[in-house]
């Protein structure tokens, strides 16, 4: 079940484009248009689920997971990759439709290391891939 006022729901049907880089029945994944990292790619499910707590099905986790793995082969992040679930107001999820991202291309600090802040305030101005 789709929303039609939420914005990943239109980029899962087509309404609204975006840098898809993979698609099937179940899910899409589509590049962020904020990029954090120079490999920024979102796997969502095309149902609509508010964040993962939002009773996803186990298949549906499942599959999104064995989509970003693929997804991290084909974009050659062999050197390693996080990702990221932003769940709810704690974590500033700021578009309320679950989704996945993988960050890539570079190396990325923990949160607790020294240079994280300069990370933070910098890692957008890294070139895309
Ligand atoms: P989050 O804070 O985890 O909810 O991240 C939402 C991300 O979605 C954020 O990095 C920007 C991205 N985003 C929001 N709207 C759009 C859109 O319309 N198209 C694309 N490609 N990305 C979007």
């Amino acid at each position: 079940m789709t929303d039609p006022t939420c914005i990943f729901c239109k980029i899962g049907t087509g309404e609204v484009p975006a840098d898809k880089v993979y698609e099937d029945d179940l899910c899409v994944a589509f590049r962020d248009m904020e990029p954090l990292m120079p490999t920024h790619v979102l796997v969502i499910p095309k149902d609509h689920y508010r964040d993962v707590t939002d009773d996803v099905p186990p298949e549906t986790l499942g599959h999104c997971l064995a989509v970003v793995r693929d997804i991290t082969k084909r974009e050659g992040l062999t050197g390693g990759f996080r990702l990221m679930v932003n769940t709810g107001d704690d974590a500033s999820q700021s578009v309320r439709h679950f989704h996945i991202h993988i960050l890539g291309g570079g190396r990325m600090p923990r949160p607790n290391d020294q240079d994280w802040g300069e990370f933070a305030t910098n890692a957008h101005k890294l070139s895309p891939r």
